[in-house]
């Protein structure tokens, strides 16, 4: 009896040793949310000598693995050592030839001895490890060793994404963000499956890229920032520094350079680009600029601009050497970035003449296409005799996504008044504009770009982008209060399946995410119509 009684202890500590204690697999709060999951019982342990094996000699697939074992030692302080071959005991990141699962797809299947990760290609591997994140407790998020037991329920997640593009910008002209920020931020969207970072480089408020040819951009057009701070750029070894922390990620850059409105950055530095402003009036945004105001500031440099209006500056188009500095301008900047797109702004050019703008955007085109780039721009470029390659960002006016459809283009999808990460919550934000909308948490995850506008479905969209202009936000703490919490939002609206979706369950999952946040030293909005849960999950 005594023996029976301590065997059964025996097996009672065992079991909870195991971690048992830990809910299925399939309750675990994902975001994004996966296409499949399938529980079993067990559990895999992470323990100090837990073996990572990669398929393949190649380096981006070495890059996996410290991937995974770099985000796993801070919290655990165990060795991982990482292994070429095949695993049968530990993490075995293994390539396989699957269709559906495509370049970003992935299957962790979870036993209790080996973690097998099967996937296309690399990007699908670290997709997978952002998962792998999600199911173990929020403690791993710590950057200081935390002594517990960590376990991963058993069972398979088998996933792929609904959108090829899913996308967040940062606007680091209006603020500037420095390189260490900016690599904060890519952390913060490589998490949740993000896979584009669009940075909007220049405005009228600054210029945030050094271009050799044209020097003064960055020394005098960079040199101060909304409300009059100091401003900032990078240099393109800096800009390099991004890109590849971003490529490790598997998170692809898309450079933005808005013109030929939103310039005056450049007008300030080289007068002989003016193609006339307005003088911008303080108050409400947008203003509505009426071209007769045009003042004849033309060819003259303008003041550097710290306010927050909009669509007032133009480049003077008629001038042939305005476009050696747009082709200096997209040359240098192609030149280092390997993604496939240049975004050439093309929003409210209000001051810039219609036959003048449609004539630009023609030009400017044959100039991204003469750098091997994709042209992107916003909505307005549809105007232009666009080709079919081009990518039309939607923000605001369904007909010039009507117009981008009907002339072959596909659209990304970030209509303001759901998906601008910049938009208050509500009238007691603390930062954010709010012309378009307040955007709660709800409302930015209930819609559905593939049915938003009539006219338009999923076949000609090519994803989603969550776009986060910097006019009231200058430091990390508010891009996150702006960020969080509905960056897992958009990256689910990005990700997952539209009939697998449903707020009542994903805010759930959100709320559970409030852990990780804190360990995380995330700043988060917390929203009324969230049920947070701040223990481990
Ligand atoms: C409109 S959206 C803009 C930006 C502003 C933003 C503020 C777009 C293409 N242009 O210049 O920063 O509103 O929400």
């Amino acid at each position: 009896m005594i023996r029976n009684l301590s065997l059964l202890i025996g097996a009672i500590l065992l079991i909870s040793c195991n971690g048992a204690n830990r809910p299925r697999l399939d309750s675990l709060p994902l975001i994004p949310k996966p296409v499949e999951i399938k529980s079993s019982s067990g559990n895999f342990e992470l323990v100090d000598n837990t073996e990572v094996f990669v398929a393949s000699e190649s380096k981006e697939w070495k890059q996996i693995a410290t991937s995974l074992v770099n985000l796993l030692r801070p919290a655990t302080n165990f060795k991982f050592s990482i292994k070429t071959g095949t695993g049968s005991e530990g993490i075995y990141f293994k390539f396989i030839a699957d269709n559906e699962l495509g370049e970003e797809g992935y299957r962790i299947s979870i036993e209790e001895k080996l973690i097998t990760i099967s996937s296309v290609k690399p990007a699908g591997a670290f997709r997978a490890i952002q998962t792998l994140r999600q199911l173990l407790p929020a403690s791993i998020e710590s950057t200081t060793v935390q002594k517990m037991k960590w376990t991963i329920p058993c069972g398979v997640v088998r996933d792929f994404p609904r959108y090829e593009y899913r996308g967040v910008m940062l606007d680091v002209a209006r603020h500037f963000f420095s390189v260490e920020e900016v690599k904060e931020f890519i952390e913060h969207i490589a998490m949740y499956k993000i896979n584009y970072l669009h940075l909007h480089l220049s405005d009228d408020q600054g210029w945030r890229i050094e271009i050799k040819s044209w020097p003064n951009l960055t020394l005098h057009g960079g040199k101060t920032e909304v409300g009059g701070g100091e401003g900032g750029y990078y240099t393109q070894e800096q800009y390099k520094e991004i890109v590849t922390y971003a490529q490790e990620r598997h998170i692809t850059i898309v450079p933005e350079i808005d013109m030929p409105g939103h310039i005056n950055s450049a007008l300030a530095s080289y007068g002989e680009l003016n193609g006339g402003t307005l003088v911008p009036v303080e108050g409400r945004l947008p203003i509505v600029a009426n071209t007769n105001q045009i003042l004849d500031g033309k060819s003259k440099p303008t003041e550097l601009y710290t306010g927050i209006k909009v669509g007032w500056s133009t480049l003077r188009l008629e001038k042939e050497a305005t476009f050696r500095f747009v082709n200096d301008v997209i040359k240098e900047i192609s030149a280092i970035t390997p993604g496939p797109y240049f975004h050439i702004g093309g929003d409210e050019a209000q001051v810039t003449k219609k036959e003048d703008y449609i004539q630009f955007i023609n030009r400017f085109q044959q100039i991204v296409k003469a750098n091997g780039k994709k042209m992107m721009g916003w909505e307005e470029i549809a105007q232009g005799e666009i080709e079919s390659d081009a990518i039309v960002q939607h923000w605001n006016l369904p007909k010039y996504a009507l117009m981008a459809v009907e002339k072959g283009s596909k659209l990304l999808m970030s209509p303001a008044k759901k998906a601008y990460l910049d938009m208050s919550y509500d009238s007691a934000s603390l930062f954010g504009l709010h012309w378009a909308a307040y955007i709660e948490v709800d409302s930015a995850y209930n819609w559905d770009p593939g049915s938003f506008l009539s006219g338009i479905s999923d076949d000609n969209i090519i994803g989603i982008e969550a776009p986060l202009w910097s006019e009231t936000i200058s430091n990390m703490d508010e891009v996150e209060y702006l960020l969080f919490p509905r960056l897992p939002g958009y990256a689910e609206i990005g990700w997952s399946q539209e009939e697998a979706r449903n707020w009542d369950e994903y805010k759930i999952r959100l709320g559970k995410q409030a852990e990780r946040f804190k360990v995380m030293q995330s700043n988060f909005y917390r929203s009324k119509r969230v049920p947070w849960v701040e223990v481990n999950p």
